[in-house]
């Protein structure tokens, strides 16, 4: 899978491509990152790549005509073209299954106010925000993307996390600890010493269920939820109620 980033700021990506688990997918050639310079497309003397907005208002717009010719000159027609913007669909693990799961595709890096609405008009298949904040480019989102989509492509980190992170699926993470057993008094939790493989994956999924329910009560209530997992969860919000055993004194 070779994911193409167009961009006024290629030098943004050299440090996170050369990183961790990406730079070890890209190592060992399952994924491709090629980084493109929009300001090369450009064909005026001084390469200028914005201008106002019709309209006025604050702020520069994108030009057309370089991103235009730097889509042309690097994207095969009728592939995906993603523009990131503020503006876009929430991005998801869903969204990034379905990135992962081929074909390639082209991330569109806006800057200032964004890019001229003619260019999305006629090139963009995908506009995808990264959450509700907004940042001054689409560089940083760029990365967020590439990095949940690449660690999805098969082979790319051992198919035990992949199937650890669907077992959690709709749920926060529960805690993690490693040695020591001991750290400025506070222990590991003793199930987690037992080696009672079934007795882990209760606790670990009541941990879930719980972190759940104080960070994002609103996943609780999917149809997705495991018939356990929503066990759960009533527990524990009848036990919020008061009338909980926890509660009886
Ligand atoms: Cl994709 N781009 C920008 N500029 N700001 C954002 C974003 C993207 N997603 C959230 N905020």
């Amino acid at each position: 899978m070779t994911v193409t980033i167009l961009t006024l700021f290629p030098g943004l990506f050299q440090g996170y491509l050369e990183s961790s688990i990406l730079a070890r997918a890209i190592s060992r050639g399952l994924v491709g990152v090629k980084v493109v310079d929009i300001r090369s497309f450009a064909v005026d003397k001084h390469h200028v790549c914005d201008d106002a907005a019709y309209g006025g208002g604050p702020g520069m717009v994108m030009k057309p005509e370089p991103i235009a010719a730097a889509l042309e000159g690097t994207t095969a027609p009728g592939a995906r073209v993603v523009y990131l913007t503020p503006a876009g669909r929430p991005f998801t693990q869903r969204t990034a299954l379905d990135l992962a799961h081929g074909p390639d595709f082209t991330l569109l890096c806006g800057r200032y106010e964004g890019i001229d609405q003619r260019v999305i008009d006629s090139f963009v298949t995908d506009e995808i925000s990264i959450g509700d904040y907004v940042l001054s480019g689409g560089e940083t989102a760029a990365m967020v993307v590439v990095d949940s989509v690449a660690r999805l492509v098969p082979g790319v980190i051992t198919g035990e996390s992949l199937q650890e992170e669907s077992f959690s699926e709709g749920l926060l993470e529960y805690p993690h600890y490693t040695r020591p057993e001991e750290f400025r008094g506070m222990r590991v939790p003793e199930v987690l010493l037992s080696g009672h493989h079934e007795k882990i994956r209760q606790w670990r999924l009541l941990k879930s269920v719980e972190k759940t329910e104080r960070y994002r009560p609103e996943l609780l209530d999917s149809e997705d939820l495991s018939s356990e997992a929503r066990d759960l969860a009533r527990q524990i919000r009848k036990e919020g109620d008061g009338h909980g055993r926890d509660e009886v004194t």
